[in-house]
This record gives C-alpha cells, sequence and structure tokens, in this order.
C-alpha cells in the first residue's frame, strides 16, 4: 500500500514537473495578431485598406520607416459597429518596439481621434522611429469608437540594436532639448521613495512597542488615553508639519523650475479632408457571390459595364486585407505582405478585355488559403451574411479603376 502511494506522488510529481517544463519552454511564434479572429463579414465591411507601401522592413533603433497608404471608409457599415465619428489612427504592434513620431491623415496631424465619413476614402502616413530590437508584425489599424479595433494588414519588419541605444529627444517650447525615453524618472523616482519612506517610518515609530494585544487589554479597561505618550504627541505634530512644509517646498520648486506648463491637450479632430476619388466609369453588379464550404475560395458572377473609352480588364479582388490578383493583368510591386498576397488568386473567366460600351458577364473566382487562414471562410458563423470588397480595374493604358462592391455571400454545401 506504501509502495503504491509513494509511487503515485513520485510519478504525480514527475508529471507536475513536466507541464511545467512544456509551459516555460512553450513559446509558439503569432503570426497574426487578433484580426483573424474577428467576425468576417465585419473585416470586410468595414475600413479597406489599400496601395499601402511599407518604406522598408529591415531597420536599426533609432531609425524610421513609413508606412503609407490610403483606406476607404466602407458604405455599407455594419449596425454593429458604430460610425466611426470618434476614430483613431493607431498602429499594431506589441508595445512600443517601435514609437510613434508621427501620424497623418490626408495632410492633418493626427495625435488624437478623429472624425471620419462614411463613404469616404482617406490617405493616411504614420511615421515610426524603431525602438527595440526584433522581429515585429507591424499592422496599421484604426480603433473606432464603440466600435473597437480595425486592424490593417500586417508586415513583418526586423530592428536590429538594442533598446538602450534608443534615443527620442524633442525640443520644448521653452527651449529645452530633453530625451522623453528617460525625462523626468528620477524626479518621479525621488519622490515616490520619499514619501513611501515618510509613511514607513511612522508605521515603524508605532510599532517599536506592542501593537494589538496589550493596547486592546488597556482600551477594553478605559485607559486607552495612557497609550499615546506625550512624546508621541509630539513627534505626531512634527510628522504633520513637515509633512505639510515638504508639500509646500515641492509645490513651490516645481513651480520655479518649471514655470510654464500647460494642461493635456486633447479633442476630436474635424474636418478631415478626404481624397476625391473619381467616379469609376465601370458598372459592376454583382449577380451572384458563393463560397463553398469547406473550402478556401469564394465565386462571383459579375455583369460588368465598361462606360469608358478604353478596354478594362478585371486585375484584382481585395477584401479584409486579402489581395487576390489576376496575374495575366498585374502583379502586386509594393511588398505586399505574403500571406495576404494571393498573386494568382483570382481567376476570370473570359478573361479578355472588356470593350468600350461593352457589358460582359464575367465569373470571378478568388481562391487562396488566405481565404481560410485569415477564416473568411467563418462568414459562415456570422449574422450578416454579406461582403464587401473592392475590385480593381485596368485599362489598356494602365489607369485604375476602383469599384466597390456590397453583397450577400451565400455559403453552397454541395
Ligand atoms: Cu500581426
Amino acid at each position: 500500500m506504501k509502495t503504491i502511494r509513494d509511487r503515485l506522488t513520485r510519478w504525480s510529481l514527475v508529471g507536475l514537473l513536466m507541464t511545467l517544463a512544456a509551459a516555460v519552454m512553450y513559446t509558439p511564434a503569432a503570426s497574426a495578431h487578433g484580426e483573424k479572429s474577428q467576425a468576417a463579414f465585419l473585416r470586410m465591411r468595414t475600413i479597406h485598406w489599400f496601395d499601402l507601401n511599407w518604406s522598408t522592413d529591415q531597420l536599426k533603433v533609432n531609425e524610421e520607416m513609413e508606412i503609407s497608404g490610403k483606406f476607404h471608409v466602407f458604405e455599407g457599415w455594419p449596425e454593429s459597429v458604430d460610425p466611426p465619428e470618434v476614430s483613431f489612427l493607431n498602429v499594431g504592434i506589441p508595445g512600443p518596439v517601435f514609437i510613434r513620431k508621427e501620424s497623418y491623415i490626408g495632410d492633418t496631424f493626427v495625435p488624437r481621434s478623429v472624425r471620419l465619413e462614411i463613404g469616404n476614402t482617406y490617405t493616411f502616413r504614420v511615421v515610426l522611429k524603431a525602438r527595440r530590437g526584433g522581429e515585429w508584425h507591424v499592422h496599421p489599424m484604426l480603433n473606432v469608437q464603440g466600435g473597437g479595433p480595425i486592424i490593417g494588414p500586417g508586415k513583418w519588419v526586423i530592428i536590429e540594436g538594442k533598446l538602450s541605444e534608443f534615443k527620442n529627444p524633442i525640443t520644448t517650447l521653452t527651449g529645452q532639448t530633453i530625451d522623453l525615453e528617460n525625462y523626468n524618472t528620477a524626479n518621479t523616482v525621488f519622490w515616490h521613495v520619499l514619501w513611501y519612506a515618510i509613511g514607513l517610518a511612522w508605521i515603524i515609530y508605532f510599532v517599536r512597542n506592542p501593537v494589538f494585544l496589550p493596547r486592546m487589554v488597556m482600551v477594553n479597561a478605559g485607559r486607552g488615553d495612557e497609550l499615546i505618550t506625550p512624546t508621541e504627541k509630539k513627534v505626531g505634530m512634527l510628522f504633520g508639519a513637515a509633512t505639510i512644509l515638504l508639500l509646500i517646498f515641492g509645490y513651490s520648486s516645481t513651480q520655479s523650475k518649471y514655470p510654464v506648463t500647460i494642461p493635456l491637450q486633447a479633442g476630436t479632430l474635424r474636418g478631415i479632408k478626404p481624397i476625391e476619388m473619381p467616379a469609376p466609369s465601370v458598372d459592376v453588379k454583382v449577380d451572384e457571390a458563393t463560397y463553398r464550404v469547406p473550402g478556401r475560395a469564394m465565386k462571383m458572377v459579375l455583369t460588368v459595364t465598361n462606360k469608358g473609352d478604353r478596354p478594362v480588364q478585371l486585375c484584382e479582388f481585395m477584401t479584409a486585407n486579402v489581395r487576390f490578383m489576376n496575374p495575366e493583368v498585374c502583379e502586386d510591386d509594393t511588398g505586399y505582405p505574403e500571406d495576404l498576397l494571393a498573386d494568382e488568386g483570382l481567376t476570370v473567366v473570359p478573361n479578355d478585355p472588356i470593350a468600350p460600351g461593352e457589358t460582359k458577364t464575367i465569373e470571378v473566382t478568388a481562391s487562396d488559403a488566405a481565404w481560410e487562414v485569415y477564416r473568411l471562410a467563418d462568414i459562415i458563423y456570422d449574422p450578416d451574411s454579406r461582403m464587401g470588397g473592392i475590385l480593381f480595374f485596368y485599362d489598356d493604358a494602365g489607369n485604375r479603376q476602383m469599384v466597390m462592391i456590397d453583397a450577400p455571400l451565400i455559403p453552397t454545401f454541395m
């Protein structure tokens, strides 16, 4: 009996150790950062990020990079997300591995939240300065109040160097140049330690003598007054006076060292200028849009009318950051993140140019692992089986036409 119990104890200890070791050693690399688990129809029907450009994907600590591009605020904005009346242009990174030096929507510097209008298209630009060495997945993103984070495509960026080399100098309006990375840290530590020490001193002074039982007995016996000696009363007054004096000194010395201070600057920025998108000369009617369950493709039947004066061809279908490209018409040259780029993902039948004035019905298949990897296939679980996206057409002179589509997406099971 005893040996069995010993064995059990020993083996459960081994098991516990192994579990602990596994938990410590197992650090899976996250390859996307949250967006996959968001409802597919939300990702397809809120913000469409396009024309993105990452100025580099490898840099050293203190060097800067820029993410720029455009985003379209989708006309068919879902009810469950508040309209983007208070939105914030952010970047999705694991803490400040970069710092955000500047960010712009249109020409407006946007350190605060902005008001965006549904249906408009905006340009944006974010300047990042590398801070912590490592390999980071950097996303542009938009936070919508009452909605949540709407995450743009993420690209891996490598930072070389050490955190300790990082500098963040700024020059204030009073002419001083300071390093924001450690500005005022010593002062903060000093005052917190000082007051903590004063608090401790007060407690230690009174716990020199027995604290609980003898005092309780004295109070119960009606002799509580004898517990506080005249010296202790004086010490109490000394602490009180010193505290007030120290406060007055702290306030006045801070005031004389920093005579010019301003309150926190805040408030939503309005009047953000959208870009004028020329009305497309291509008309698209979505006759039918389906996807197979299970499967990794989506199929659309489109009736396209070319009202322009040049022949056009469908080059790309973009939804929820995934770009399905028709390799016979165009290719990506921006270094778009590979997992989101289906460079041969779009099949168009028939794929001939659509002549000016012509109306043609084409069958478009968008197919790539990304459809599954990014869980767009999970639209089957969504309460609104509609999709939105952008179709890009090119004419024979290389001019681009952008057409937004918004249509029900019906699953097929057979
Ligand atoms: Cu990511």
